[in-house]
């Protein structure tokens, strides 16, 4: 057996007493920034130190800045949560919000000042931003629509029951960030995780048979309900997704999760503590850009990975109940809502919620009271609401000028982009501040072709590593290198399948153009109500490329 040197992070994790090392000295000290073992610790406590990139490029020098993470697991807040969030927008940050594409809310531009009163006044929300970031369980996803379905409606306590259960137990959180009399009552014992923690990052989500809105199968971990006669039965188990991918590491690859068995509802919370086990014990703690759980189970194999949970679990597991999906868009506009009256999903173009939005946003939820729920799709629900607030909600939005879903154009209506530049110290390339250029390029061409109506899910990225989830799009557009793109087709319109290259190093000026003859093809050729990605499917990437990819 070949024994491999822990990666450097590795040694930051396990010499850092339960997540602790530096961190309480370096921010009050007088530097401007975190060193760099700080650093990695900060993500399991929420924050990512970094710079602004725009001050860099524009030769200013290292500007530091951090981003936080809120973790709102499956995505639902109080109207007094949302009013206490969005207040935070002007202490700290740059006045806006952003939903990301876990249901999560991140504050941009955080100077480090400002990092402790921000942490302490989103506990003080009862939220947190502990194991948001960092080598552990994230959010946990789930679908944030309440349809009717007296079973949907209190599903969201499986998702806090996750994250509550499998949250990092060191009281380094509470010591460093809010009041020592909380540490004290906290112990310092990781049953689950351990000195070490996880090799890296854990996802969970959890899909309504049917409605793949929360990407199912990009998870490390999904869940999927089944019900009879409004009875939980059990989940389908599934694992091994992930879409990270390391440029220029030519062994790291999206994957999407297996089938691997079902469960009954009271084994759960043991399931999820199991798989999370597997990811401890066997990922690469040598190599972080292969460490991921998929490259174990892509490793081993499926079989290999069931028994091994069978084993975990210690007694044999059901197979997983065949899945069928019909939808992943996000319920946008009004819906009955389960138990009585309706909720509203309001389009918020790549989760930014800010200047018109965000003021909209706020005075519908102290004028309505509504719960707030923040989608997958970076969208944004209020729910509960009855007839007489329908046309208040409206008219709010309307005098701040907020498009409703079904006044946007439907590739921007469908759209999801990253942050990229310049907050993100990753990013190659511009994605969520072009992506409104992006998408009207690409809906000018559809609706030249009388397409313009059509569904089309576009994903776009400023780097290979998959944030905005590309790779399972209609259309995945990532960026490879300065203003450059490589272009995705043949996702399917579920999400249950990868798409594949289609064209390589697109200048941003030509994206829109290298779809058209696709898109000419596509209004020829397809089939009655064949969506896009289906199309592209039938007809071949390879051979799609090959008609239509550079000469
Ligand atoms: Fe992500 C790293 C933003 C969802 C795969 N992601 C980052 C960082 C923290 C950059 C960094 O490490 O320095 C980005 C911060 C940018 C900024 O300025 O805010 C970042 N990721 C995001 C968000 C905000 C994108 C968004 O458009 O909303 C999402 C936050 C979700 C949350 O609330 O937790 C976000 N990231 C995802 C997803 C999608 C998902 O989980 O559904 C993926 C692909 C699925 C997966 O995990 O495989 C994703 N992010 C990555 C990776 C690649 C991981 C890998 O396995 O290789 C990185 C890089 C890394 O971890 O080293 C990364
Ligand atoms: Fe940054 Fe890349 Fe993630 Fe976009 S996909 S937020 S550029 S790491």
């Amino acid at each position: 057996m070949i024994v491999r040197k822990p990666s450097p992070g590795e040694q930051v994790k396990t010499g850092s007493r339960y997540l602790r090392g530096t961190l309480a000295e370096e921010l009050i000290n007088d530097g401007p920034g975190f060193s760099k073992d700080a650093v990695v610790l900060l993500k399991f406590h929420g924050a990512y130190a970094g710079d602004n990139r725009d001050s860099r490029k524009a030769g200013d020098g290292k500007v530091h800045i951090s981003m936080l993470r809120v973790c709102v697991p499956g995505g639902r807040v109080t109207a007094d949560q949302y009013l206490a969030l969005d207040r935070l927008a002007d202490t700290a940050g740059d006045g806006t919000l952003r939903i990301t594409s876990r249901q999560g809310i991140q504050y941009h531009h955080v100077g480090k000042r400002a990092l402790r009163d921000l942490i302490r006044a989103v506990n003080a929300a009862e939220l947190s931003t502990l194991a948001a970031c960092g080598d552990v369980v994230r959010n946990v996803v789930c679908c944030a629509a309440p349809l009717p379905g007296e079973e949907r409606a209190e599903f969201w306590r499986y998702a806090k029951l996750l994250d509550r259960e499998l949250k990092p137990k060191t009281g380094a959180y509470a010591e460093i960030w809010l009041d020592g009399e909380k540490a004290a009552t906290l112990e310092d014992a990781e049953p689950l995780y351990g000195a070490a923690y996880l090799p890296r990052k854990f996802k969970i989500g959890f899909a309504f048979e049917g409605e793949n809105t929360t990407d199912v199968y990009t998870n490390d971990l999904g869940f999927v309900p089944h019900f009879e006669s409004g009875r939980l039965e059990g989940f389908t188990v599934l694992a091994g997704g992930g879409l990270g991918t390391s440029p220029g590491v030519k062994e790291s690859h999206p994957r999407l999760a297996d089938p691997v068995a079902f469960v009954p509802p009271e084994d759960l919370l043991a399931t999820a503590r199991a798989v999370v086990g597997v990811h401890r014990d066997l990922g690469n703690r040598a190599n972080r850009k292969l460490a991921r759980l998929k490259y174990v189970i892509g490793e081993l194999g499926v079989e290999w990975f069931r028994n091994e949970l069978a084993e975990r679990l210690g007694k044999p597991l059901a197979p997983p109940r065949e899945l069928v999906w019909k939808r992943q868009s996000d319920y946008l506009g009004w819906h009955p809502q389960a138990g009585g009256g309706w909720f509203f999903g309001l389009r918020v173009v790549s989760g930014r919620i800010g200047g018109a939005v965000r003021a909209a946003v706020r005075q519908a939820a102290e004028e309505l009271r509504a719960e707030i729920r923040f989608t997958p799709q970076q969208n944004l629900i209020f729910a509960g609401l009855d007839d007489r607030a329908r046309p208040v909600l409206e008219g709010i939005l309307r005098e701040h000028g907020v498009a409703l879903p079904g006044e946007l154009p439907s590739v921007l209506r469908h759209s999801m982009a990253c942050p990229a530049l310049p907050t993100c110290a990753l990013a190659i390339t511009e994605s969520e501040r072009v992506l409104p250029g992006i998408a009207a390029g690409i809906q000018g061409e559809l609706d030249a072709l009388g397409l313009g109506a059509e569904t089309i899910h576009l994903r776009q990225t400023g780097c290979p590593n998959g944030c905005a989830r590309p790779y399972t799009a209609e259309i995945g557009i990532v960026g490879q290198s300065v203003g450059m793109y490589v272009v995705y087709l043949g996702g399917s319109p579920v999400s249950t399948r990868l798409a594949q290259v289609f064209r390589e190093k697109v200048p941003q000026e030509r994206l829109a153009e290298v779809l058209r003859p696709v898109f000419h093809e596509y209004a020829r050729e397809r089939r009655a109500g064949e969506a896009f990605g289906d199309y592209c499917f039938r007809a071949g990437v390879d051979a799609l490329r090959a008609r239509h990819g550079e000469a």
